[in-house]
């Protein structure tokens, strides 16, 4: 059986619960937990809800407020580390889920296909989707990029989604995360980078899932929204520099299907608002940094200043 675990912190509780009961009522799964980061009032609307769950579905049903656990901002990495942990002291099932709680597109598919990975054998199965237009902008920029600087010839950067929080890990591997003091470490934004790194340090095989539905979830306003997580993810990473890999680890990445429409029109972040951010706030030391860029570029953002475009990017 398989525990499923949603991290989540001020979320609607309706969108929660909804994952919650898709979860509960899948046949492989024998426990759900929702893990908060505080007693905020989506805590309290799934703690009072939580009874009638497991008694609908005849699953094990919890809600836990995270552990202090780590070394940096207390964030999701606390609240994911917490899932590993309950999984390990209070259950004995074989298989871990991780999902994000904002999730517009989940159902149990999502669990079956991960479930059917993990029964070819795989040690972790990792869930990746057509994404929305500008959405995983981190992936991108940082965490791809900084895979690929690092271990260029690891399977780290072939990775498709190594930021995304879905993910089913296998009890040996839970166990090896929780013991890894690197990974426990890892309290904020950057657990997602800590746990798709020690899956390549340790060698284990992953199977990459394609969820055509696509993640459907909650989008930002402006790019700004996103800078606690873009400077956590990049740190995570720096602190990665020098750290070894297994010399060899099975990875399969399943085909990639079609794209639906609403995925391909949705655009991840609100574009005009962004974009008023690039003639704003430009310290000397940006503007010195810039002159190491090739020209288009260099050019390019100094008339940002004056008029915000981007047009000469490629
Ligand atoms: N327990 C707990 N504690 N949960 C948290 C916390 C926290 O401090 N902060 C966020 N969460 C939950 C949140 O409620 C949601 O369920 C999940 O973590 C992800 O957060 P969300 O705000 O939806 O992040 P976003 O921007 O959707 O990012 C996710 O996808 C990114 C990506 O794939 O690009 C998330 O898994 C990121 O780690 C990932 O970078
Ligand atoms: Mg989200």
């Amino acid at each position: 059986m398989s525990t499923v675990v949603f991290p989540f912190k001020r979320e609607d509780p309706e969108v929660l619960l909804g994952n919650m009961r898709a979860a509960a009522e899948h046949p492989r799964v024998g426990c759900v937990v929702a893990v908060g980061f505080d007693e905020d009032p989506c805590f309290r609307a799934i703690s009072e809800a939580a009874p009638e769950l497991r008694r609908r579905a005849g699953t094990e049903v919890a809600v836990l407020k995270q552990e202090r656990l780590g070394l940096y901002r207390p964030g999701k990495g606390d609240g994911m580390n917490t899932g590993l942990r309950f999984f390990l002291e209070e259950r004995d099932d074989d298989r871990l889920h991780f999902y994000d709680a904002d999730l517009l597109s989940f159902d149990g598919g999502w669990i079956t296909q991960a479930e059917e990975a993990a029964d070819q054998g795989y040690d972790l199965v990792r869930h990746y989707f057509p994404r929305a237009s500008t959405d995983a902008m981190i992936t991108w920029f940082i965490t791809r990029t900084g895979f690929a600087l690092l271990w260029p010839r690891s399977e780290l950067p072939r990775v498709e989604q190594p930021l995304g929080g879905e993910l089913l890990i296998t009890r040996p591997v839970v166990e090896q995360f929780n013991a890894d003091p690197r990974v426990h470490a890892q309290s904020d934004w950057g657990i997602d980078t800590l746990y798709t790194f020690a899956t390549a340090a340790y060698g284990y095989s992953m199977f990459e899932t394609y969820v055509s539905a696509g993640k459907i979830h909650r989008l930002y306003g402006a790019l700004t929204d996103l800078r606690t997580m873009l400077v956590e993810c990049f740190a995570a990473l720096q602190g990665l520099a020098g750290e070894r890999l297994a010399d060899h680890a099975t990875h399969h990445i399943a085909y990639q299907g079609p794209v639906k429409e609403d995925v391909k029109r949705k655009i991840g972040y609100a574009f005009d608002d962004t974009l008023a951010l690039l003639a704003a706030d430009w310290t000397d030391r940006q503007s010195e940094l810039l002159q190491a860029f090739p020209k288009a570029v260099r050019e390019g953002m100094e008339a940002c200043r004056r008029w915000p475009r981007v047009g000469f990017m490629d």
